[in-house]
């Protein structure tokens, strides 16, 4: 069962119709004997997926950002999760063939599967600090597998990974070069049963992981408050470490905050936890302004100059953060319930 997420003009960037179509999909998947497995790609050649469809959450919210997130817009969020976690728990593995772009939404479509394979070709990012959001789709939980401090440090920073770089950060479980992905799904095509899925996915992919480079220098550099994180990748001459600091001084300051907390919160360990708490501090920053600077400045007038709530890292004050992790005044989004 072959599924392509096919709105390439928009990077593919997932609208609530796809996290449908995709429900119903896996649904058939389990239901169906004859369907051993699903294979997710991109189409269109550039993107496997930018996204979620976050233009539309701005226009939902940006008049009145108080009263945000709309009935609408809150249940774009509780069901995108339930395919996240459902993505993970399908009992027929999910093999996502990632050619490209992967960033935010597109992470937790194609990561939380049985087997996530990229190519020379991916791009990989959370970069929602740029809109002033924070990485989610259980991006919480995929940051928490890579090697030491990285996870927290593409988080905080939005940084960017590219091809086999992607394998060694632990976020995926294997490498193919593009010109042979014809031939996996070929293949594929003809499994006979969901273990010989895997195995002809195994047979196809690298699996062997690089170490990190330099993983002692980000170890250093991602220590303590956020704070101390931004004068130390501040100070920092090494070439990865200069470049994430560019996408932290780019970035919402309280964003990178609240994405500090949340990774080192210690609830990314499983899908679950993390996809609840995502859900409160999504609720939180879309009541925040810079939500809607970030948006329009990065989707909508590119020329817009953000201005954030507070305009440095070592602004943000200590009573925005002490309560974040903790409930908020709507249900927590329920791993067991069908949005
Ligand atoms: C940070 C982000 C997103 C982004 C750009 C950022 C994001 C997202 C998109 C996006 C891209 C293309 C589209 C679209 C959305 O861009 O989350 O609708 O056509 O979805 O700097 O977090």
């Amino acid at each position: 069962l072959e599924v392509t997420l096919d709105r390439p003009k928009a990077l593919n960037a997932i609208t609530i119709e796809m996290i449908d179509e995709i429900i119903f999909q896996l649904d058939r998947l389990q239901q169906e004997d004859h369907l051993v497995g699903m294979v997710l790609l991109g189409g269109g050649g550039k993107a496997f997926s930018a996204g979620g469809d976050v233009r539309a959450v701005y226009d939902d919210g940006h008049q009145n950002p108080h009263l945000a997130p709309s009935d609408q817009t809150a249940q774009f969020f509780l069901r995108e999760y339930q395919m996240n976690l459902a993505l993970h728990r399908s009992e027929k593995p999910v093999v996502s063939l990632v050619d490209g772009i992967v960033m935010g939404g597109g992470v937790g479509l194609s990561f939380h599967g049985a087997r996530a394979v990229v190519t020379e070709n991916a791009l990989f990012a959370m970069p929602e600090v740029a809109i002033g959001f924070v990485p989610d789709v259980g991006g919480t939980y995929a940051l928490s597998h890579c090697p030491g401090k990285l996870g927290l440090l593409l988080g905080v920073t939005g940084a960017r990974l590219k091809g086999r770089e992607i394998l060694d950060a632990q976020l995926v479980h294997g490498f193919i070069q593009s010109e042979h992905l014809d031939v996996l799904r070929e293949k594929l095509s003809r499994a006979t049963s969901p273990e010989n899925v895997l195995e002809i996915t195994d047979a196809h992919i690298d699996r062997e992981r690089r170490e990190f480079p330099d993983l002692s220098v980000i170890d250093q550099a991602c220590q303590g408050s956020m704070n101390d994180m931004a004068e130390a990748l501040k100070n920092s001459e090494h070439p990865f470490l200069q470049r994430a600091y560019a996408g932290l001084t780019r970035g919402s300051p309280l964003a990178c905050h609240v994405v500090h907390k949340q990774l080192t919160s210690g609830l990314g360990q499983n899908l679950i936890d993390a996809l609840r708490l995502e859900y409160r501090l999504v609720v939180r920053m879309l009541r925040k302004k810079d939500f809607y600077e970030g948006v329009h400045a990065v989707l909508v007038d590119r020329s817009h100059q953000p201005e954030w709530l507070y305009p440095s890292i070592s602004d943000v004050p200590e009573s925005e953060l002490s309560d974040i992790l903790e409930p908020i005044d709507l249900p927590d989004w329920d791993p067991d319930k069908r949005y």
